[in-house]
């Protein structure tokens, strides 16, 4: 029989086609999240693409958070996006020349020899450098991983919790939306209301060059995300009560996850994580007394210039699950919301929908209005498995897996169907399905 010089193709793993996106989108020293439509590094997506990547490369893991924290800014914020200067200015909107981070950011410390964003993301990358350190501990020690980055991680936690907590209370506030990550979610739209938009004629959107307008956040919405990071920009990128400020669940999770993490980083250092455990346990602490509503079963954001709560079930309600001290009522009650109608994880739907299905802004296709993303799937996934729930985690993470692998590692599905949206090829979506093969 005539052997195959030129053989069939082969069905390649999952593993291996998770690897090749993330093969694509690392540039040398850092990954996009997505050749055509984000070309630079972006924060939060950094961390989760280390998480993955560690399995694969730890020393480019390493890289990868490495490369962020140099682009970290005198007062401690990290950006939320480190432009790459070999990209073409109108790649993106808002470019460089937007945010003038090396001269507006002078006074708040921006680096000099690199251009980037002045607003900040999630603060998951505490969390992500000490998951990349377990992955390879003896190369993470050779290479002085963790103490290169130790001092970097706290100056940016020491930056949120006493520049940012503008309510007064102890949580951290965003000041615009893409700070918290879900652009455009249905708990922006009371809080931007009062922000006037930028003239539509005022801005390029790039964003449209690459996904359908249909899929997207609208031109009101970029007028208003404008706006507000203009008038940031316009005053030094000092901190203060803007027209936008707001405590949001997933963001104090996650810093109050990332306190753990920077704990544990800590004792491995020599140093006592005690404090740190203690700061921790005090976010969870207030997360819970500020945001928390038993009648509901979820976490709200809070308007910070009104002082009420913003009664939207967005899927940042549930990341607190994601801590390991919640109160094990609190921890119920969230599984119960994750999987009762409002989301209807394992019933309805296949992963969990970024809002409410039963909200009158819920869209299946409108990016944070209701479809489902690999990020949050990923950080429900940990929770659950955290809080004891074995079974409902094992079928998150076959579900998410299985719906990045289907969709070719899309940036985010329709809840209901898994059906693609957005770019494909996605770094997050790559590197978490991933985390979870391993
Ligand atoms: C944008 C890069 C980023 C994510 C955000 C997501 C989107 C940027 O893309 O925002 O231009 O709209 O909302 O969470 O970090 O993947």
């Amino acid at each position: 029989r005539d052997i195959a010089y030129d053989p069939p193709p082969v069905d390649v793993a999952p593993h291996l086609r998770a690897v090749q996106v993330l093969e694509e989108n690392w540039t040398g020293d850092s990954t996009v999240p997505s050749r055509g439509l984000y070309p630079h590094q972006w924060s939060w997506d950094s961390a989760f693409i280390a998480i993955g990547l560690r399995h694969h490369a730890p020393s480019r893991a390493q890289t990868e958070l490495e490369t962020l924290l140099a682009a970290q800014w005198g007062d401690g914020r990290v950006p939320h996006i480190v432009f790459n200067p070999s990209v073409p200015l109108d790649a993106y909107f808002p470019s460089p020349d937007f945010w003038r981070s090396t001269t507006a950011g002078h006074r708040a410390g921006a680096p000099r020899t690199v251009q980037t964003s002045g607003i900040v993301q999630p603060p998951v990358h505490a969390l992500a450098a000490w998951l990349v350190h377990c992955a390879d501990p003896w190369l993470s020690r050779t290479r002085g991983f963790l103490a290169r980055v130790y001092p970097r991680l706290a100056a940016w936690h020491r930056y949120l919790l006493h520049r940012r907590d503008l309510g007064g209370a102890g949580l951290v506030s965003v000041v615009h939306p893409w700070e918290q990550g879900m652009d455009n979610s249905p708990c922006w739209d009371t809080p931007l209301s009062r922000v006037t938009p930028a003239p539509a004629r005022s801005f390029r959107r790039a964003d449209l060059d690459h996904g359908a307008a249909e899929d997207r956040p609208t031109d009101l919405d970029y007028g208003r995300y404008v706006r507000l990071a203009a008038d940031y920009r316009d005053r030094g990128y000092a901190d203060g009560i803007g027209d936008f400020a707001v405590e949001d669940p997933a963001f104090n999770a996650l810093l109050a996850a990332s306190e753990h993490a920077l704990a544990r980083i800590a004792q491995e250092l020599g140093a006592p994580g005690t404090a740190r455990h203690a700061r921790a346990e005090r976010l969870t602490q207030t997360l819970t007394e500020r945001l928390w509503d038993p009648a509901e079963g979820m976490f709200f954001c809070r308007d910070v210039r009104t002082g009420e709560p913003i009664r939207e079930r967005g899927v940042s309600g549930l990341v607190p699950l994601l801590l390991p001290t919640l109160p094990r009522e609190t921890a119920a009650a969230l599984v119960a919301t994750l999987t009762g109608p409002h989301f209807g994880l394992g019933t309805t739907t296949r992963l969990v929908p970024s809002y409410d299905l039963l909200g009158e802004a819920f869209d299946p296709h409108r990016y944070w209005r209701g479809p489902a993303w690999f990020n949050t799937a990923w950080l429900l996934e940990r929770g659950l498995r955290t809080h004891g729930e074995t079974e409902r985690a094992d079928a998150l993470a076959d579900a998410l897996v299985t719906t990045a692998e289907a969709t070719g590692f899309a940036e985010y599905v329709d809840p209901y169907t898994g059906e693609a949206c957005g770019a494909a090829g996605f770094g997050w979506t790559a590197a978490l399905a991933l985390d979870l093969l391993h």
